[in-house]
């Protein structure tokens, strides 16, 4: 266990919630979208953000030893408020502080009872999460995952294939999804030694059984080679922008090669909608209800 605070500590943190932090946050959101069968959007990922809507780096600046757990609980519980609230009924998908979890069952207590009181699935929420260096924190993510699998939370390996969020996490815990760091997507598409990693991570995620994530995809020369891998779920600039306190609009991508004509969403919609076989993608018909995000990305 990485020096785990005093229980009594963490507990009251746990109990306290936001009324322990000096500052207020919000939560941004951005899609992640599946390209099959037309496309839909999959989940939003809640990202920190100033309650004035300004960047995640000026909260994460006033997170320290003493308030970030308070402040973790608090990012999930807002993402789940505000998911809630925003209607998403899709997947949500939460960072979390693997430092700021000191008991894995008592600590996502406050995030399942938010999920309870505003009626948000619990099955619908991801926890993605980054491997750190230390080996014993490792261990310690280990027990996270597996006690959040148990909840029937969903769970994800951030970032992987970039830093430490890597092999040795994934050979001790399969979790559902892999988010393929940014820095292996860009600019993909004329670099063989990317590719042959992403196909890797590819063909490992089939194998598993685990679903493959590529996210911070900016252009279409980036989407393509990801495609023709076999990947389908995507997050970036490409599709959206995250947004604050809202679900934005997912614009998909135009032509041939991203899927045949939208399907109709679940709720039946009037054929006047939009004339059959038009753009492949259209962006309203597809639009995704208003949305929300999760806890730490800058993204
Ligand atoms: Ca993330």
């Amino acid at each position: 266990m990485p020096a785990p605070a005093p229980k009594a500590t963490a507990c009251s943190a746990c109990r306290d919630g936001a009324a322990a932090l000096d500052f207020t946050f919000t939560m941004a959101f951005q899609p992640i979208v599946d390209l099959r069968h037309g496309g839909s959007v999959f989940a939003y990922e809640a990202l920190v953000r100033g309650s004035d809507g300004s960047s995640a780096a000026g909260v994460l600046a006033r997170v320290n030893d003493t308030n970030r757990y308070a402040f973790d609980q608090a990012c999930r519980v807002r993402a789940v408020e505000l998911a809630a609230r925003l209607g998403v009924d899709c997947r949500l998908s939460i960072n979390f502080l693997p430092n700021a979890v000191y008991q894995p069952e008592a600590c996502i207590r406050a995030t399942l009872e938010a999920a309870r009181r505003t009626g948000f699935p619990v099955e619908r929420i991801i926890f993605e999460v980054a491997e750190h260096e230390n080996a014993q924190d490792r261990e310690h993510l280990n027990r996270i995952l597996r006690a959040y699998r148990r909840q029937g939370l969903r769970t994800a390996i951030d970032d992987f294939g970039a830093g430490y969020a890597g092999l040795g996490l994934l050979a001790d815990f399969q979790p559902d999804m892999l988010k393929i760091d940014m820095a292996l997507v860009r600019g993909i598409c004329t670099d063989p030694v990317r590719q042959a990693i992403v196909r890797s991570i590819v063909s490992m995620g089939e194998s598993l059984g685990i679903a493959v994530i590529a996210e911070g995809v900016e252009t279409e020369d980036e989407l393509r080679p990801l495609r023709a891998m076999g990947v389908h779920l995507f997050q970036g600039y490409l599709f959206a922008r995250p947004a604050v306190e809202a679900l934005p609009p997912v614009q998909w991508p135009a032509g041939a090669g991203f899927g045949a004509a939208p399907e109709a969403s679940v709720a039946p919609v009037p054929p006047v909608a939009s004339p059959p076989g038009a753009a492949a993608f259209s962006t309203v018909s597809l639009m995704p209800r208003r949305g929300t995000g999760m806890a730490f990305g800058l993204g």
